[in-house]
C-alpha cells in the first residue's frame, strides 16, 4: 500500500488555550507545534494562524511571519495554510494566507457551505468556490478539496468539470461536523470520487482516532490535530499536536503501514516542490 501521508492541523481558528493550554497562539508557540508535529512524522502542517492573543486572523504577514519561522525550522516540510479561515471572514480576507511567498504548494478549498454547531454557519457559496479553485489554479496550488460531506464532493466535481480543478484530486473528507464520522460514512466518501484521487481521511472530536484507523486500513491518508480533537484519549488532553501525530503513527505501524516523508508526499499528492 501506499506510504501514508500524515497532516497536522496544529492550531484551527475555533480551539482555546481554555480548552487545551497547549493550543498555539504565538508565532514561537506555532512553530513549536509544528516542529513537534513534523518530528512524530507529520509532513505536512495544516494552518491557521493567530494574533497573540489568540484572535483568529488571515493577515498575510501574520502567516508570512509563521510559514517562514517553520521554514526555517523544518525546511521540507509542506505547510498547507488554510483559505478557510474562521467563520464570518470575507473571501479576500481568507484568500491573504495564499499571498505570501514563496507561494504556498498546497491549501485546502472548502467546497461548500456548512452548519458549524449553534448559530455558526461556514459560508462557501458556488461562486466563492469557483473562484478560490480558479486563483489557486492560476498561482499553482495545490487544492486539499475540504468535503464536509458528499454533497461537497458534489460541488467539487463541478469546478473540476468547469476546468477549475486539475486532476489528481486529492479530498479531506472532514467528518463529524455536518456528516456522521462511521466508516460507512467515510467508504461512501470515498466510493463517490474519481480513480485515481488521493484522500484523508479526518474525524472531528473522539473520532479523530476511527476516521484515522479506518483510513490507514482503506489506504487514504491521515489528518489529526488541535484543530480537530484535544485528546489524546478519552479525558487526557494532549500535551502538544506531536502526542496525537505520534498516536496517528503508532496505529499505523501496528497496522503495517509506512509513513511519508514530506518528498515522498509531494510524489504521492503531485506537488511540486517550490
Ligand atoms: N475554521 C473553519 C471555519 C479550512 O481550514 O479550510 C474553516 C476551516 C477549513 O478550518
Ligand atoms: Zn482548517
Amino acid at each position: 500500500m501506499e506510504k501514508l501521508i500524515i497532516a497536522a492541523a496544529i492550531c484551527g481558528a475555533e480551539v482555546t488555550k481554555e480548552q487545551n493550554p497547549a493550543v498555539p497562539y504565538t508565532v514561537e508557540e506555532i512553530v513549536r507545534e509544528a516542529k513537534d508535529s513534523y518530528d512524530a512524522g507529520a509532513s505536512v502542517i495544516h494552518l491557521h494562524v493567530r494574533e497573540d492573543d489568540g484572535t483568529p486572523t488571515q493577515s498575510k504577514d501574520r502567516f508570512q511571519e509563521c510559514v517562514s519561522a517553520i521554514l526555517r525550522e523544518r525546511p521540507d516540510a509542506i505547510i498547507q495554510p488554510s483559505t478557510g479561515g474562521a467563520v464570518g471572514m470575507t473571501d479576500l480576507e481568507r484568500l491573504q494566507s495564499t499571498e505570501i511567498t514563496p507561494v504556498p504548494e498546497f491549501a485546502t478549498l472548502d467546497c461548500g457551505t456548512c452548519n458549524f454547531g449553534g448559530d455558526e454557519i461556514f459560508v462557501n457559496t458556488d461562486n466563492t468556490i469557483f473562484n478560490f479553485a480558479k486563483i489557486m489554479q492560476e498561482r499553482g496550488i495545490k487544492p486539499e478539496l475540504e468535503c464536509f460531506d458528499k454533497g461537497m464532493i458534489d460541488i467539487a466535481m463541478k469546478a473540476y468539470k468547469k476546468g477549475l480543478l486539475d486532476a489528481p484530486l486529492h479530498f479531506d473528507f472532514v467528518l463529524g461536523v455536518q456528516m456522521t464520522a462511521t466508516v460507512r460514512d467515510l467508504s461512501f466518501c470515498v466510493d463517490s470520487i474519481p480513480p485515481g484521487s488521493t484522500w484523508t481521511g479526518c474525524g472531528i472530536g473522539r473520532y479523530e482516532f476511527d476516521m484515522a484507523a479506518a483510513s490507514i486500513i482503506m489506504g487514504g491518508h491521515v489528518r489529526v490535530g488541535f484543530e480537530d480533537n484535544l485528546f489524546v484519549e478519552k479525558g487526557v488532553l494532549a500535551k502538544s499536536n506531536g502526542d496525537l501525530v505520534a498516536k496517528a503513527a503508532g496505529i499505523a505501524k501496528m497496522l503495517g503501514r509506512e509513513i511519508a516523508s514530506p518528498a515522498e508526499a509531494r510524489e504521492i499528492l503531485s506537488i511540486k516542490p517550490r
